[in-house]
């Protein structure tokens, strides 16, 4: 049977930690496959309309809610888009937002960094590929009787999450886009979400379309980002 979520009027529960300790060469060979498997992913703009098992999002949806967060308050919801009515409004409502980002809100500066990636206003992809991950945070919680709940560590408690929700598509097989169409008021109501939550991310989910290409850009080296001291 499985065990009852613990109440927060509960008193504190401690239970031995399952912990296995690797031999060196398997934490070695773990963590460079890993890697590996971490470097092979690609921020993936052109998708094919093949349709992607549920079982992979589901999974990856349970790798992304197993995340680290502030107070273990998991101030996050996971909206899984596929009925197609609802992925053309959103990609319509992005479109006119970006639109008018890309157009008039951008400055040239940043407009310059973003040819490099090969993104403008359109947003096909909002159609095309089978699932479109809307992740809300929740900037504050709703107790049983609608009283408001402090959230701490929002944002960095589900940009924590949306990490783990990319590697674990990746780990499938699925390529990913982060976009983030700005502003994204739109999304709570296409999406019918209350008003504690908030949009944070959208993110296209499916198989690469034939031929797409990805732009030649690669990470800084590590002696830029790793500091040892
Ligand atoms: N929100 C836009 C613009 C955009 C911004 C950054 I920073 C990017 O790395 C990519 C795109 C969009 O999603 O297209």
């Amino acid at each position: 049977m499985p065990a009852e979520r613990a109440a927060d009027s509960d008193p504190p529960r401690f239970i031995p930690l399952p912990y296995e300790h690797l031999t060196e060469a398997e934490q070695l060979a773990a963590s460079t496959a890993f890697l590996e498997q971490l470097r092979r992913r690609r921020t993936v703009r052109e998708y094919s309309r093949e349709p992607v098992r549920w079982g992979l999002i589901d999974n990856a949806i349970a790798a992304a809610a197993s995340a680290p967060s502030g107070a273990n308050q998991q101030p996050w919801t996971f909206v899984v888009v596929s009925d197609p009515d609802l992925k053309r409004r959103i990609r319509e409502a992005a479109e006119a937002e970006e639109r008018e980002s890309y157009e008039h809100r951008m400055p040239e500066e940043w407009l310059r960094l973003l040819e490099r990636l090969g993104t403008d206003w359109r947003k096909p992809h909002l159609e095309d590929a089978p699932y479109v991950i809307v992740v809300f945070e929740q900037t504050y919680g709703l107790d049983g009787s609608g009283g408001k709940v402090k959230h701490y560590y929002v944002r960095e408690s589900v940009g924590i999450a949306v990490g783990f929700l990319l590697a674990a598509l990746n780990a499938a097989g699925l390529a990913t886009l982060t976009h983030t169409p700005s502003p994204m008021g739109f999304l709570r109501d296409i999406l019918d979400r209350p008003e504690n939550e908030r949009a944070f991310v959208v993110i296209p989910v499916g198989y690469p379309a034939d031929g797409a290409t990805v732009p030649d850009i690669d990470k800084k080296p590590l002696r830029d980002v790793l500091v040892r001291r």
